[in-house]
């Protein structure tokens, strides 16, 4: 291999291997959350930290006020919709309903949004039963309306045991 290429794959593996350990470490929510709702942007997983979830052309900021979530308890979910992924631009969602799902059927669990203390925060406090399996892994459904159009974003988290 000529030198230079030598020099050059020699500056870029450190930085590649920085950038997926840094993508490693968000997803599994390891690293700390900055302003709530934005620093998992385009992450999917709720169960670590506060995440930022891509509807077509909008953004669902989806915040836990307390963790960790745990099944047979109430736990308090956040949403917020906006036009830009900081937060910026906020959308009022039409008829905002959240659900949740396992890989299993587990019954109907769905939540009608309703406003939060916080303008522009949409909440709903959801109670999800511990699976017989013993996975802990459900799956989150955001659906509204935003000018005329459906939407849709999703999320996933790992529910902990109830609490002793
Ligand atoms: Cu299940």
């Amino acid at each position: 291999m000529p030198r230079s290429r030598r020099l050059v794959w020699g500056a870029l593996v450190p930085v590649l291997a920085t950038a997926l350990y840094l993508v490693w470490m968000q997803g599994r929510g390891a690293l700390p959350a900055g302003d709530p709702g934005t620093a998992g942007l385009g992450a999917t997983d709720l169960t670590g930290a506060d995440i930022t979830v891509v509807a077509a052309d909008l953004f669902v900021q989806v915040a836990a006020p307390a963790r960790p979530l745990r099944a047979f308890s109430t736990n308090r979910l956040l949403f917020r919709v906006a036009r830009q992924a900081d937060g910026a631009d906020p959308v009022t969602p039409v008829d905002p309903v959240v659900s949740f799902a396992m890989t299993m059927p587990m019954g109907d669990h769905r939540y009608a949004l309703v406003p939060a203390p916080t303008p522009g925060w949409y909440q709903a406090d959801v109670v999800l039963p511990a699976c017989p399996s013993g996975s802990r892994r459900w799956f989150g459904t955001l659906e509204f309306t935003a000018a005329g159009q459906p939407r849709r974003a999703q999320f996933a988290f790992d529910l902990a045991p109830k609490a002793p």
